[in-house]
């Protein structure tokens, strides 16, 4: 951890070395001062280049400092706008050369040099947005300046990332051409002696056309949803930069960036940001297992999570084969894949070019020979024990030894599946969220069987496809349904006690879920939820459910599929709320008896998430999840919910868990209350005044 300085032929080369990403802690802006202080002395330097090596310019501020709020090293002199106004006031051109990432106070350091040269690899943002925060040293007063409001707004507003060629076009650096280290310092020198190009000399641009600033940006306001406070205060930050010069514009900004810092979202946002980086490490796994190669993929089902599944492969670089039972099939699930991408390039999201490279390695066989040269099979049939075992008897029979063998069932028992083979320690469950190529969660479910190298390939290979994997062992639904049954358990319950299902979806919505549970279910299929609760009321007769879906499937109301659900759709898919269900759940609730006309909004929101707390913890405690951090990964990427507030256990502890225990005990002694035994782990935390998830560590413990 360092910044290394060389100097040779009159330049010096300031290097960033802190490793993995060259994070910004308190130490590192101290050495980086002293180094750019030692060559702005040292009278034999012209010129000064200042790199992180050629896989990471840097990362940013240490996000981990961030924990100890503004009364710790984040706003502990030298902060970073302190390094950055000493790079701005230095008195010899500064050539920033980057490679890879360059985000967030990366960038800010980057802007305050006098050029910016980089390599293709190279990629530029400001995500503290992502983070609940705002740029706080000085990038919401030197972007707008280099690349004009409107670009800046959208940049710093939405944390997007962009490529190397994007940041030439719209002016932020220039690309390198050669060796980036060597092409720098030639800048570096070929500055040196002329008048530095001080990006706070510049001012920031309006959008032609656009006089009035105020409207500007208050309609850049208006449009914000959900209203949070970091996109909120990113625009006003941006807005300074119109009226003051960067130096008092920065300090406001960093005013602003001081009081986010303790927002409850930041909080939750940092939390969730080392908690994605911790799922999917598996501690138990015995050192030096090292994951196998996969080069060529092959998927067995070409339906809609199939094909979803092969376009994330593709997307990846990976060569895919498909095969399905039929020609007809086959066909359907590849002309599916081609029409995504003639669409996705339509919508210029990927060029002909590239939408053309992935669908040459893409292949399609018509029998499960065609894919014995794969290194990893996913099968994603129909959700049928038998029909799964059979796929499985024809992989282990074509398959070289040391392929993998993943199932994609989202609530089969992945062990009954790997008896079919002769290799149960090769198989492990897959299992993507629809649509497959764009969710993020991957739940990799690790058998009786599996082996570390078999679950080390499948982590890799999520690592690969771009997902966030959190592993789960074998259980009914694994992590994600398990959970999901209680929380709509309860969704159902509150019908029964005479709120509607609008509402409840309603307010779950302006509670930031991506989804209500019944616009969910309409998405999913109704028919799916009856299959599961009428095998869940053989198997457990002693935890009933409400009829009020039923109710919905009697009348052949599958949702989204069959025009209508728990609501009706129009010919665009939008939901509407229907008079025939109000009259079905009131006449329901009145022949239940257990109407009550005082439940609040907090109590919908508590009654939903706490069912998920509760049945998370359940599931830590069977030795299912890994962490509890892993639980609000599953809900954050794979259940819409709000990043902003952490996922179902980190919002137990925000809200207390002594309030969450004595909810769950009204809760216990009212409707239903037997679904509401506090999970021991819960108890265990309340008495003990802990978290469920004490995370702002780098390891979740
Ligand atoms: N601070 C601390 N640790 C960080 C970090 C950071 N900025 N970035 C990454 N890490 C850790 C991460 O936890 C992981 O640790 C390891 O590095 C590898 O990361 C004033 C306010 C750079 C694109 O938001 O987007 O600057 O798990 O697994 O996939 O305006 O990390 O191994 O123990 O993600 O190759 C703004 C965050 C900060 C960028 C690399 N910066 N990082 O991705 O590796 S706020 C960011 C990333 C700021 C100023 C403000 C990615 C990456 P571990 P990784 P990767």
């Amino acid at each position: 951890m360092s910044i290394q300085l060389e100097t040779s032929g009159g330049v010096s080369v300031l290097t960033i070395d802190r490793a993995p990403v060259n994070s910004l802690d308190l130490s590192m802006r101290i050495r980086l001062l002293e180094a750019l202080a030692a060559a702005l002395s040292d009278a034999s330097v012209e010129a000064i280049v200042l790199w992180g090596g050629s896989r990471v310019f840097s990362a940013g501020a240490d996000i981990e400092e961030f924990a100890a709020g503004p009364r710790g090293p984040t706003c502990t002199e030298p902060t970073l706008p302190t390094v950055v106004a000493a790079l701005d006031a230095a008195t010899k051109p500064i050539v920033a050369a980057i490679a890879g990432p360059c985000l967030g106070g990366g960038l800010e350091i980057a802007m305050a040099c006098h050029a910016r040269l980089c390599a293709s690899t190279a990629r530029f943002g400001l995500p503290e947005v992502k983070l609940g925060l705002l740029p706080g040293a000085g990038g919401t007063q030197r972007l707008p300046r280099l690349v004009g409001v409107e670009t800046a707004l959208r940049l710093i507003v939405s944390g997007d990332v962009i490529d190397a060629r994007r940041a030439v076009e719209i002016g932020l650096a220039e690309l390198a051409s050669g060796d980036l280290r060597d092409a720098a310092i030639r800048h570096a020198r070929a500055l040196s002696g002329k008048p530095l190009a001080r990006t706070s000399d510049l001012n920031a641009r309006l959008p032609d056309g656009v006089s009035a600033a105020a409207e500007y940006f208050a309609a850049q306001r208006a449009g914000l949803r959900p209203a949070l406070p970091a996109p909120r205060a990113c625009i006003d930050a941006v807005e300074l930069a119109l009226s003051h010069p960067v130096a008092e514009g920065s300090r406001l900004e960093f005013e602003l960036f001081g009081k986010l810092i303790e927002t409850p979202e930041s909080k939750a946002l940092r939390y969730a940001f080392f908690a994605d980086r911790s799922a999917g490490r598996l501690p138990a796994l015995p050192p030096g297992v090292t994951p196998r190669a996969i080069h060529r993929v092959g998927i067995v089902g070409t339906g809609t999570m199939g094909s979803g599944i092969a376009i994330a492969c593709l997307d990846a670089g990976l060569a895919t084969t498909l095969t399905d039972a039929t020609p007809a099939a086959l066909a359907a699930g590849r002309g599916r894949i081609e029409t995504h991408y003639a669409s996705a390039t339509k919508k210029g999201r990927v060029s002909a070019d590239v939408a053309a490279e992935r669908l040459q390695r893409l292949q399609t066989a018509d029998s499960y020979d065609g894919l014995a040269g794969c290194d990893l099979v996913i099968e994603a049939v129909y959700e049928d024990l038998e029909v799964k075992r059979t796929v499985f008897r024809e992989l282990d029979r074509v398959l070289e030894p040391g392929a993998l063998l993943a199932s994609n069932t989202s609530t089969l028992d992945l062990d009954a599946i790997a008896a079919a083979t002769a290799r149960p320690a090769d198989v492990v469950g897959l299992h993507f969220f629809s649509p497959a190529n764009v969710m993020r969660l991957l739940e990799v479910v690790r058998g009786r069987e599996t082996s570390a190298v078999s679950l080390a390939t499948a982590l890799a290979f999520g690592k690969t496809i771009g997902k966030v994997s959190v592993v789960a062992r074998v259980c009914d639904g694994f992590i994600g349904n398990r959970m999901f049954e209680e929380y709509l358990r309860q969704a159902y319950a509150l019908v029964d006690l005479g709120v509607l299902p609008w509402r409840v979806d309603n307010v779950l919505e302006r509670w930031g879920m991506a989804m209500g549970p019944f616009a969910v279910m309409d998405l999913a299929g109704n028919d799916i939820g009856w299959a599961i609760r009428k095998r869940r009321a053989i198997a457990h007769p002693e935890r009933p459910y409400s009829t009020f879906p039923d109710k919905i499937c009697e009348l052949k109301r599958f949702g989204r599929k069959s025009g209508a659900g728990f609501y009706t759709y129009d010919d665009a898919g939008r939901r509407s709320e229907d008079a025939a269900i109000t009259k079905l759940a009131t006449e329901h609730a009145q022949a239940i008896g257990a109407i009550r006309s005082d439940v609040s909004d907090d109590e919908i929101v508590e009654r939903c998430v706490s069912a998920l707390v509760n049945e998370g913890l359940r599931l830590l405690e069977e030795g299912i999840a890994e962490r509890a951090s892993d639980l609000d990964v599953v809900y954050r990427h794979g259940y819409g919910f709000p990043a902003h507030r952490g996922g179902p256990l980190f919002f137990a502890d925000t809200l207390g868990l002594h309030h969450v225990l004595e909810s769950m005990r009204n809760f216990h002694a009212g409707y239903q209350g037997w679904a509401w035994e506090p999970a021991p782990r819960l108890i265990y935390a309340a008495r003990r005044g802990t978290c469920l998830t004490d995370i702002e560590t780098r390891r979740v413990p």
